[in-house]
Protein backbone atom coordinates (compact mmCIF):
# COMPACT_ATOMS: atom_id res chain seq x y z
CA UNK A 1 0.00 0.00 0.00
CA UNK A 2 1.25 3.07 -0.84
CA UNK A 3 1.32 6.44 1.29
CA UNK A 4 2.16 10.09 0.84
CA UNK A 5 2.57 12.13 3.18
CA UNK A 6 2.33 15.51 2.30
CA UNK A 7 4.11 18.21 3.97
CA UNK A 8 2.93 21.94 3.04
CA UNK A 9 5.82 24.02 3.97
CA UNK A 10 6.50 27.99 3.94
CA UNK A 11 9.62 28.73 5.59
CA UNK A 12 9.64 26.02 7.43
CA UNK A 13 13.78 25.01 7.31
CA UNK A 14 13.97 24.36 10.77
CA UNK A 15 11.27 21.97 10.92
CA UNK A 16 11.78 20.13 7.75
CA UNK A 17 14.51 17.69 8.59
CA UNK A 18 13.49 16.65 11.54
CA UNK A 19 10.09 16.27 9.79
CA UNK A 20 11.49 14.00 7.37
CA UNK A 21 13.73 11.62 9.51
CA UNK A 22 10.98 11.06 12.16
CA UNK A 23 8.37 10.03 8.88
CA UNK A 24 11.49 7.24 7.74
CA UNK A 25 11.60 6.31 11.50
CA UNK A 26 7.73 5.75 11.52
CA UNK A 27 7.88 3.85 8.49
CA UNK A 28 10.77 1.51 9.79
CA UNK A 29 8.35 0.99 12.78
CA UNK A 30 5.37 -0.24 10.98
CA UNK A 31 4.15 -3.74 10.88
CA UNK A 32 5.33 -5.86 8.40
CA UNK A 33 2.72 -7.57 6.01
CA UNK A 34 2.18 -10.97 4.64
CA UNK A 35 5.83 -12.70 4.34
CA UNK A 36 7.64 -10.34 6.59
CA UNK A 37 7.80 -7.65 3.26
CA UNK A 38 7.15 -4.11 4.37
CA UNK A 39 2.76 -3.73 4.28
CA UNK A 40 3.69 -0.39 3.42
CA UNK A 41 5.15 1.67 0.64
CA UNK A 42 6.02 5.07 2.53
CA UNK A 43 6.83 8.25 0.48
CA UNK A 44 7.22 12.02 1.43
CA UNK A 45 5.82 14.66 -0.93
CA UNK A 46 6.86 18.35 0.05
CA UNK A 47 4.31 21.01 -1.45
CA UNK A 48 6.61 24.33 -1.00
CA UNK A 49 5.48 27.95 -2.11
CA UNK A 50 9.04 28.66 -3.00
CA UNK A 51 10.17 29.73 0.91
CA UNK A 52 12.21 32.45 1.01
CA UNK A 53 14.07 31.05 3.89
CA UNK A 54 14.94 27.95 1.32
CA UNK A 55 13.10 25.04 2.68
CA UNK A 56 12.97 24.12 -0.94
CA UNK A 57 16.36 23.52 -1.39
CA UNK A 58 17.13 21.71 1.68
CA UNK A 59 14.22 19.58 0.79
CA UNK A 60 16.53 18.79 -2.72
CA UNK A 61 19.49 18.47 -0.98
CA UNK A 62 17.72 15.39 1.40
CA UNK A 63 16.27 14.03 -2.00
CA UNK A 64 19.87 13.51 -3.13
CA UNK A 65 20.25 10.34 -1.29
CA UNK A 66 16.24 9.34 -0.74
CA UNK A 67 14.47 7.56 -3.10
CA UNK A 68 11.11 8.59 -1.54
CA UNK A 69 11.27 12.03 -1.09
CA UNK A 70 9.53 14.44 -3.79
CA UNK A 71 9.44 18.18 -3.88
CA UNK A 72 6.42 20.16 -5.69
CA UNK A 73 6.83 23.93 -6.08
CA UNK A 74 3.26 25.68 -5.92
CA UNK A 75 2.32 29.25 -6.26
CA UNK A 76 1.59 30.76 -2.26
CA UNK A 77 -1.35 30.00 -0.73
CA UNK A 78 -2.48 26.92 1.56
CA UNK A 79 -5.59 26.13 -0.78
CA UNK A 80 -3.75 26.24 -3.96
CA UNK A 81 -1.14 24.35 -2.71
CA UNK A 82 -2.64 21.51 -1.35
CA UNK A 83 -5.40 21.53 -4.16
CA UNK A 84 -1.77 20.63 -6.53
CA UNK A 85 -0.03 18.34 -3.85
CA UNK A 86 -3.13 16.16 -3.52
CA UNK A 87 -2.99 15.84 -7.77
CA UNK A 88 0.25 14.65 -7.77
CA UNK A 89 0.59 12.33 -4.79
CA UNK A 90 -2.71 10.51 -6.42
CA UNK A 91 -2.15 10.96 -10.61
CA UNK A 92 1.84 10.98 -10.60
CA UNK A 93 2.83 9.09 -7.26
CA UNK A 94 -0.07 6.73 -7.13
CA UNK A 95 -1.02 7.11 -3.57
CA UNK A 96 -3.17 4.76 -1.88
CA UNK A 97 -3.79 6.71 0.89
CA UNK A 98 -1.91 10.64 1.51
CA UNK A 99 -1.71 11.83 4.32
CA UNK A 100 -1.28 15.28 4.13
CA UNK A 101 0.37 17.38 7.57
CA UNK A 102 1.68 20.25 8.77
CA UNK A 103 5.59 20.58 9.02
CA UNK A 104 5.75 22.46 12.30
CA UNK A 105 4.91 19.19 14.65
CA UNK A 106 1.66 20.96 15.77
CA UNK A 107 -0.46 17.64 14.99
CA UNK A 108 1.72 14.56 16.00
CA UNK A 109 3.10 12.51 13.20
CA UNK A 110 3.50 9.33 15.71
CA UNK A 111 -0.22 9.06 15.23
CA UNK A 112 0.48 7.97 11.55
CA UNK A 113 -0.18 4.17 12.18
CA UNK A 114 -2.92 4.50 14.27
CA UNK A 115 -4.71 5.79 11.30
CA UNK A 116 -3.11 3.09 8.69
CA UNK A 117 -4.81 1.02 11.18
CA UNK A 118 -7.95 2.80 10.57
CA UNK A 119 -7.95 2.72 7.04
CA UNK A 120 -7.20 -0.70 7.22
CA UNK A 121 -10.41 -1.12 9.21
CA UNK A 122 -12.35 0.33 6.46
CA UNK A 123 -12.75 3.98 7.40
CA UNK A 124 -11.86 6.26 4.40
CA UNK A 125 -11.15 9.55 5.94
CA UNK A 126 -9.48 9.30 9.24
CA UNK A 127 -9.05 13.08 11.41
CA UNK A 128 -7.33 13.65 14.10
CA UNK A 129 -9.34 15.99 16.21
CA UNK A 130 -9.32 18.25 18.88
CA UNK A 131 -13.09 18.02 19.47
CA UNK A 132 -13.14 14.08 20.62
CA UNK A 133 -12.83 12.64 23.80
CA UNK A 134 -9.73 12.90 25.18
CA UNK A 135 -8.31 15.71 22.91
CA UNK A 136 -6.38 18.75 23.56
CA UNK A 137 -5.55 21.56 22.06
CA UNK A 138 -3.18 24.79 22.38
CA UNK A 139 -5.01 27.26 21.61
CA UNK A 140 -5.31 30.23 23.68
CA UNK A 141 -7.05 34.14 23.23
CA UNK A 142 -7.04 34.91 19.79
CA UNK A 143 -6.53 31.42 17.99
CA UNK A 144 -9.77 29.72 20.21
CA UNK A 145 -11.59 32.66 18.62
CA UNK A 146 -11.20 32.51 15.14
CA UNK A 147 -11.03 28.60 15.76
CA UNK A 148 -14.57 28.86 17.16
CA UNK A 149 -15.62 31.52 14.13
CA UNK A 150 -14.20 29.33 11.58
CA UNK A 151 -14.71 25.65 12.43
CA UNK A 152 -18.15 25.76 14.59
CA UNK A 153 -19.62 28.96 13.30
CA UNK A 154 -18.94 29.04 9.62
CA UNK A 155 -18.09 25.57 8.37
CA UNK A 156 -20.35 23.77 10.59
CA UNK A 157 -23.43 26.02 11.81
CA UNK A 158 -23.80 27.91 8.04
CA UNK A 159 -22.10 25.61 6.03
CA UNK A 160 -23.86 22.52 7.21
CA UNK A 161 -20.38 20.24 7.74
CA UNK A 162 -21.18 17.53 10.24
CA UNK A 163 -19.09 14.56 8.90
CA UNK A 164 -16.77 15.49 11.54
CA UNK A 165 -16.13 17.74 14.41
CA UNK A 166 -12.77 19.14 13.68
CA UNK A 167 -13.48 20.55 10.25
CA UNK A 168 -9.73 22.35 10.40
CA UNK A 169 -7.17 21.20 10.64
CA UNK A 170 -4.65 19.52 7.68
CA UNK A 171 -3.36 16.23 9.32
CA UNK A 172 -5.38 13.33 7.86
CA UNK A 173 -5.57 9.57 6.26
CA UNK A 174 -7.26 9.61 3.10
CA UNK A 175 -8.52 6.89 1.20
CA UNK A 176 -7.91 7.12 -2.52
CA UNK A 177 -9.63 4.38 -4.14
CA UNK A 178 -13.35 5.49 -5.15
CA UNK A 179 -12.74 8.89 -2.78
CA UNK A 180 -9.84 11.32 -3.02
CA UNK A 181 -10.01 9.97 -6.89
CA UNK A 182 -13.90 10.94 -7.34
CA UNK A 183 -12.86 14.18 -6.02
CA UNK A 184 -12.79 16.96 -8.83
CA UNK A 185 -10.08 18.97 -7.84
CA UNK A 186 -9.80 21.47 -10.65
CA UNK A 187 -13.28 22.63 -9.94
CA UNK A 188 -12.08 23.33 -6.08
CA UNK A 189 -11.51 27.30 -6.14
CA UNK A 190 -10.38 28.18 -2.48
CA UNK A 191 -6.58 29.97 -2.31
CA UNK A 192 -6.19 29.68 1.97
CA UNK A 193 -6.92 27.69 4.83
CA UNK A 194 -10.67 27.16 3.80
CA UNK A 195 -9.34 24.27 1.72
CA UNK A 196 -9.39 22.09 4.72
CA UNK A 197 -13.20 22.19 5.77
CA UNK A 198 -14.01 22.58 1.82
CA UNK A 199 -11.90 19.21 0.87
CA UNK A 200 -13.78 17.30 4.58
CA UNK A 201 -17.09 18.80 1.85
CA UNK A 202 -15.74 17.21 -0.83
CA UNK A 203 -14.70 13.89 0.60
CA UNK A 204 -18.12 13.89 1.72
CA UNK A 205 -19.94 14.01 -1.58
CA UNK A 206 -18.23 10.86 -2.40
CA UNK A 207 -19.66 8.97 0.33
CA UNK A 208 -16.56 7.78 2.33
CA UNK A 209 -16.81 6.99 5.72
CA UNK A 210 -15.36 9.30 8.13
CA UNK A 211 -13.89 8.80 11.86
CA UNK A 212 -12.43 10.95 14.18
CA UNK A 213 -9.42 10.01 16.92
CA UNK A 214 -8.34 12.34 19.36
CA UNK A 215 -5.49 14.37 19.45
CA UNK A 216 -3.03 16.74 21.33
CA UNK A 217 -2.92 19.50 18.81
CA UNK A 218 0.62 21.50 21.07
CA UNK A 219 2.77 24.38 20.13
CA UNK A 220 4.67 24.66 16.59
CA UNK A 221 8.23 23.56 17.16
CA UNK A 222 10.03 25.77 15.10
CA UNK A 223 9.73 28.80 13.08
CA UNK A 224 6.77 31.18 13.12
CA UNK A 225 3.06 30.86 12.50
CA UNK A 226 1.59 32.11 9.36
CA UNK A 227 -2.23 32.94 11.04
CA UNK A 228 -2.27 36.10 12.39
CA UNK A 229 -3.85 39.42 12.50
CA UNK A 230 -3.10 40.61 8.88
CA UNK A 231 -4.58 41.45 5.62
CA UNK A 232 -4.47 37.72 4.66
CA UNK A 233 -6.28 36.87 7.43
CA UNK A 234 -9.37 39.08 6.76
CA UNK A 235 -9.04 37.51 3.42
CA UNK A 236 -9.11 34.14 4.78
CA UNK A 237 -12.29 35.03 6.62
CA UNK A 238 -14.26 36.47 3.76
CA UNK A 239 -13.03 33.22 1.74
CA UNK A 240 -14.36 31.24 4.37
CA UNK A 241 -17.65 32.72 4.97
CA UNK A 242 -18.34 32.92 0.69
CA UNK A 243 -17.06 29.34 0.98
CA UNK A 244 -19.08 27.90 3.61
CA UNK A 245 -22.11 29.88 1.70
CA UNK A 246 -21.60 27.97 -1.08
CA UNK A 247 -22.16 24.54 0.17
CA UNK A 248 -24.90 25.90 2.39
CA UNK A 249 -26.42 26.36 -0.60
CA UNK A 250 -25.03 23.25 -3.07
CA UNK A 251 -26.59 20.98 0.39
CA UNK A 252 -29.84 22.99 0.52
CA UNK A 253 -31.25 24.50 -3.02
CA UNK A 254 -34.62 25.15 -1.43
CA UNK A 255 -33.17 27.70 0.45
CA UNK A 256 -31.14 29.62 -1.86
CA UNK A 257 -34.30 28.67 -4.17
CA UNK A 258 -36.52 30.36 -1.20
CA UNK A 259 -34.01 33.80 -0.83
CA UNK A 260 -34.35 34.23 -4.59
CA UNK A 261 -37.98 33.96 -4.21
CA UNK A 262 -37.75 36.32 -1.64
CA UNK A 263 -35.91 38.83 -3.58
CA UNK A 264 -37.87 38.61 -6.44
CA UNK A 265 -40.74 39.06 -4.24
CA UNK A 266 -38.93 42.54 -2.72
CA UNK A 267 -37.97 43.86 -6.04
CA UNK A 268 -41.92 42.95 -7.42
CA UNK A 269 -43.06 45.39 -4.22
CA UNK A 270 -40.48 48.21 -5.25
CA UNK A 271 -41.99 48.00 -9.06
CA UNK A 272 -45.55 48.25 -7.68
CA UNK A 273 -44.72 51.05 -5.76
CA UNK A 274 -43.50 53.43 -8.05
CA UNK A 275 -45.79 51.72 -10.94
CA UNK A 276 -48.41 53.25 -8.43
CA UNK A 277 -46.93 57.04 -8.10
CA UNK A 278 -45.99 56.97 -11.96
CA UNK A 279 -49.48 55.88 -13.48
CA UNK A 280 -51.64 58.03 -10.95
CA UNK A 281 -49.36 60.88 -11.46
CA UNK A 282 -50.26 60.48 -15.65
CA UNK A 283 -53.84 59.71 -15.37
CA UNK A 284 -54.51 62.83 -13.35
CA UNK A 285 -52.53 65.11 -16.00
CA UNK A 286 -54.07 63.12 -18.87
CA UNK A 287 -57.54 61.99 -17.94
CA UNK A 288 -59.97 64.31 -16.29
CA UNK A 289 -61.45 61.64 -15.30
CA UNK A 290 -63.23 61.25 -11.15
CA UNK A 291 -60.28 60.66 -8.64
CA UNK A 292 -61.24 56.98 -7.62
CA UNK A 293 -61.24 55.72 -11.64
CA UNK A 294 -57.43 56.99 -11.58
CA UNK A 295 -56.37 55.22 -9.08
CA UNK A 296 -58.05 51.68 -9.84
CA UNK A 297 -56.89 52.27 -13.34
CA UNK A 298 -53.29 52.95 -11.55
CA UNK A 299 -53.43 50.31 -9.02
CA UNK A 300 -54.37 47.83 -11.39
CA UNK A 301 -51.94 48.65 -14.11
CA UNK A 302 -49.15 48.82 -11.03
CA UNK A 303 -49.96 45.45 -9.95
CA UNK A 304 -49.88 43.73 -13.56
CA UNK A 305 -46.29 45.36 -13.71
CA UNK A 306 -45.18 43.72 -10.43
CA UNK A 307 -46.93 40.62 -11.49
CA UNK A 308 -44.86 40.49 -14.92
CA UNK A 309 -41.99 41.60 -13.16
CA UNK A 310 -42.57 38.41 -10.66
CA UNK A 311 -43.34 35.80 -13.09
CA UNK A 312 -40.14 36.84 -15.40
CA UNK A 313 -37.58 36.91 -12.92
CA UNK A 314 -38.73 34.06 -10.96
CA UNK A 315 -38.96 31.99 -14.65
CA UNK A 316 -35.50 33.09 -15.88
CA UNK A 317 -34.07 33.12 -12.09
CA UNK A 318 -35.49 31.34 -9.29
CA UNK A 319 -36.78 28.00 -10.90
CA UNK A 320 -34.08 28.35 -13.99
CA UNK A 321 -34.29 24.62 -13.72
CA UNK A 322 -37.74 24.18 -14.32
CA UNK A 323 -37.47 27.32 -16.71
CA UNK A 324 -40.79 27.63 -18.98
CA UNK A 325 -39.94 28.19 -22.08
CA UNK A 326 -42.32 27.28 -24.78
CA UNK A 327 -44.86 30.57 -25.56
CA UNK A 328 -47.78 28.42 -25.20
CA UNK A 329 -47.07 27.20 -21.94
CA UNK A 330 -45.48 30.46 -20.93
CA UNK A 331 -49.09 31.93 -22.04
CA UNK A 332 -51.00 29.14 -19.92
CA UNK A 333 -49.04 29.79 -16.97
CA UNK A 334 -48.85 33.60 -17.10
CA UNK A 335 -52.55 33.71 -17.24
CA UNK A 336 -52.70 31.07 -14.22
CA UNK A 337 -50.07 32.90 -12.13
CA UNK A 338 -52.44 35.96 -12.82
CA UNK A 339 -55.24 34.37 -10.93
CA UNK A 340 -53.12 32.62 -8.44
CA UNK A 341 -51.72 36.10 -7.92
CA UNK A 342 -55.40 37.92 -7.65
CA UNK A 343 -56.64 35.29 -4.95
CA UNK A 344 -53.59 35.11 -2.95
CA UNK A 345 -52.07 38.76 -3.48
CA UNK A 346 -55.56 40.40 -3.14
CA UNK A 347 -58.64 39.05 -2.60
CA UNK A 348 -57.85 36.74 0.20
CA UNK A 349 -55.54 39.49 2.03
CA UNK A 350 -58.57 41.93 1.47
CA UNK A 351 -60.68 39.63 3.41
CA UNK A 352 -58.33 39.27 6.08
CA UNK A 353 -57.11 42.58 6.85
CA UNK A 354 -61.22 43.66 6.49
CA UNK A 355 -61.84 40.72 8.90
CA UNK A 356 -58.86 41.52 10.90
CA UNK A 357 -59.20 45.08 11.21
CA UNK A 358 -63.29 44.65 12.43
CA UNK A 359 -62.13 42.14 15.35
CA UNK A 360 -59.50 44.17 16.44
CA UNK A 361 -59.78 47.92 15.34
CA UNK A 362 -58.70 50.13 12.49
CA UNK A 363 -55.43 51.43 14.13
CA UNK A 364 -53.63 47.99 13.53
CA UNK A 365 -54.84 47.64 10.18
CA UNK A 366 -50.69 48.24 9.16
CA UNK A 367 -49.60 45.35 11.67
CA UNK A 368 -52.67 43.23 10.05
CA UNK A 369 -51.59 43.75 6.51
CA UNK A 370 -47.89 42.39 7.33
CA UNK A 371 -48.82 39.70 9.16
CA UNK A 372 -51.36 38.64 6.44
CA UNK A 373 -48.60 38.82 4.17
CA UNK A 374 -45.82 37.14 5.38
CA UNK A 375 -48.09 34.84 7.34
CA UNK A 376 -50.23 33.97 4.16
CA UNK A 377 -49.45 35.51 0.75
CA UNK A 378 -45.90 34.82 1.12
CA UNK A 379 -46.33 30.58 1.89
CA UNK A 380 -49.28 30.50 -0.30
CA UNK A 381 -47.02 32.06 -3.00
CA UNK A 382 -44.34 29.39 -2.15
CA UNK A 383 -46.57 26.40 -2.86
CA UNK A 384 -48.17 27.06 -5.50
CA UNK A 385 -45.14 28.08 -7.61
CA UNK A 386 -43.37 24.96 -6.54
CA UNK A 387 -46.36 22.57 -6.65
CA UNK A 388 -48.34 23.95 -10.09
CA UNK A 389 -45.94 27.34 -11.91
CA UNK A 390 -43.01 26.12 -11.67
CA UNK A 391 -43.36 22.16 -10.90
CA UNK A 392 -40.03 19.80 -11.18
CA UNK A 393 -40.43 18.21 -14.67
N1 LIG B 1 2.92 25.26 0.57
C1 LIG B 1 2.45 26.15 1.45
N2 LIG B 1 2.40 25.84 2.76
C2 LIG B 1 1.93 26.78 3.62
C3 LIG B 1 1.47 28.04 3.20
N3 LIG B 1 1.05 28.74 4.29
C4 LIG B 1 1.25 27.93 5.36
N4 LIG B 1 1.79 26.75 4.96
C5 LIG B 1 2.18 25.60 5.79
O1 LIG B 1 0.99 25.03 6.28
C6 LIG B 1 1.19 24.56 7.61
C7 LIG B 1 0.20 25.27 8.53
O2 LIG B 1 0.52 26.64 8.68
P1 LIG B 1 0.69 27.34 10.12
O3 LIG B 1 1.23 28.68 9.91
O4 LIG B 1 1.44 26.44 11.03
O5 LIG B 1 -0.80 27.48 10.52
P2 LIG B 1 -1.63 26.68 11.58
O6 LIG B 1 -0.91 25.48 12.05
O7 LIG B 1 -2.98 26.50 11.02
O8 LIG B 1 -1.74 27.77 12.70
P3 LIG B 1 -0.84 27.95 14.01
O9 LIG B 1 -1.58 27.23 15.06
O10 LIG B 1 -0.84 29.42 14.23
O11 LIG B 1 0.52 27.39 13.71
C8 LIG B 1 2.65 24.83 7.96
O12 LIG B 1 3.38 23.68 7.70
C9 LIG B 1 3.01 25.95 7.00
O13 LIG B 1 4.37 25.95 6.70
C10 LIG B 1 1.54 28.33 1.79
O14 LIG B 1 1.20 29.41 1.31
N5 LIG B 1 2.03 27.36 0.98
MG1 LIG C 1 0.92 25.45 12.67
Amino acid sequence: MKVVNMLSTYNEKENITPMVETLERIAKDLPAGRQGNPKYDFVTLVVDSHSPDGTGDIVRQLAKTRKNLFLLETPRGLGVSLIAGYGHAVKELKADVVIPNDCDFQWDPELIPEMLKKIDDDYDVVVPSRHTKGAKDAFTGFRKLTHFVSNDLLNGYWAGIHEVKDKAGNFKAIRVKNILDKVDLSKINVRGFVIQSTIIYELSKTGAKFIEIPAVFGNRRAGESKVGFSWQFVKDIIETFKNSTRIRFERSPKLLKFIKFGIVGGFGFIVNFFGLMIFSRFFKTVFPWPIGMINFWANALASELAIVSNFTWNNLWTFAKEKITSPKQIAAKFIAFNLSSILGGILVPSLMVGGGTQLFGDQYRQIILVVVIFGFTVPYNWFVYNKFIWKKK
